[in-house]
């Protein structure tokens, strides 16, 4: 059986609402960030970058949540998780989730996470970094209603845990983000997603 290992409400949100999509049988284990248990010898044994999530399936172990999301769509090709049989599409799927983990991520969360606490100047200058990011997806890269236009893919799902995070830290204006909080509603709206909200105690926001 699939084992997830997540933090609820983290970015590893993503790859639980990819498994709940798949229809594949899994099991998920929590792992608590702000009890440091991502550093424990057992969690580095499976993931030695000491973060979540990681998917152990049959051959090993995969991390990064745009792997995962690959690995499931290919696996359960029938539910139409991702373009997987069209290899121009599949590039933009790949594209999309890697501008979310290696921009919009680290932006929001030098803003949300840093310790201690952004002030001043420097959380200003961290806010309008976090906002061009979002800017971006909002005018450029979201088709609507869904990230590729009518159809969700495990894309969605990912987007959807930076609009959250974005909105819970009100910066997520409806004037200027209209079609990322459309979005958001809408994701949190599936009936896979509201699965996992439940499963990590967590409600929508
Ligand atoms: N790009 C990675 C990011 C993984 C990541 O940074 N996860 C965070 C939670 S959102 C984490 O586990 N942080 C714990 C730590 O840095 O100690 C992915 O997509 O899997």
């Amino acid at each position: 059986m699939l084992k997830l290992y997540y933090s609820a409400g983290a970015c590893a949100m993503a790859s639980h609402i990819a498994l709940e999509e798949s229809g594949a049988d899994y099991e998920a284990v929590a792992i608590d960030l702000g009890k440091g248990e991502q550093k424990t010898p057992e969690y580095l044994a499976i993931n030695p970058a000491g973060v979540t999530p990681a998917l152990v399936v049959d051959r090993g172990v995969i991390t990064q949540n745009g792997a995962i999301f690959t690995y499931l769509a290919q696996s359960f090709p029938h539910r139409h998780l991702a373009p997987v049989e069209d290899i121009f599409e599949m590039a933009r799927f790949n594209a999309f989730n890697g501008f979310l983990g290696s921009a919009v991520h680290p932006a929001l969360g030098k803003v949300l996470f840093s310790r201690p606490p952004l002030e001043g100047d420097a959380r200003a200058e961290a806010v309008e970094l976090a906002l061009g990011k979002l800017q971006l997806v909002e005018d450029s890269l979201l088709e609507a209603p869904w990230v590729f236009g009518d159809a969700f893919t495990l894309a969605d799902g990912y987007l959807m845990v930076f609009e959250r995070w974005a909105r819970q830290a009100r910066l997520l204006d409806t004037g200027r983000f209209p079609g990322l909080n459309a979005h958001l509603d809408l994701t949190q709206a599936r009936a896979a997603v509201g699965r996992v909200l439940a499963a990590e105690g967590l409600d929508a926001v």
